[in-house]
């Protein structure tokens, strides 16, 4: 018993696993950072699509693993995985195709033409869980 609670001591410290309640507050300040124009409690298509200008910053046409973590509001260890994730061609960048239309037809569950907060923690819960487990 107590091996187990010094070993969630020591993954809590080394910020390796974290727990629902947190995992749920990286979900919601995930969803704060997508839903900005306009501040709907929606994510439409065409709002990703200019997030992903606004974003990148040096207008090349891809997010660079800078740009991408530049406003992302997640803890750093979930920054690489979280690129990497949408990065599915592993070029090291982020395009349009994998930042906006792969992502918003992966959320869009009911395929109308905006993702829900429902449909964002959905998908959202799901792939910051599936890191959670499988790093460190
Ligand atoms: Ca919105
Ligand atoms: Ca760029
Ligand atoms: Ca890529």
């Amino acid at each position: 018993m107590q091996l187990v609670i010094i070993t969630c001591l020591v993954a809590l410290a080394l910020g390796q696993h974290l727990n629902n309640h947190e995992l749920q507050q990286l979900v919601d300040s995930g969803f704060q950072t997508l839903d900005v124009n306009p501040k709907d409690g929606l994510l439409e298509h065409d709002e990703l699509s200019k997030l992903f200008d606004m974003r990148d910053t040096d207008g090349n046409g891809v997010l660079s693993k800078a740009e991408f973590a530049a406003h992302t509001g997640l803890d750093f260890i979930f920054k690489d995985p979280v690129f990497n994730n949408f990065d599915s061609n592993h070029d090291g960048v982020l395009s349009k195709d994998e930042f906006v239309e792969k992502p918003f037809v992966a959320m869009n569950q009911n395929g109308d033409s905006e993702v829900s907060r429902h449909e964002f923690d959905h998908y959202y819960t799901q792939l910051l869980h599936h890191i959670n487990q499988h790093h460190g």
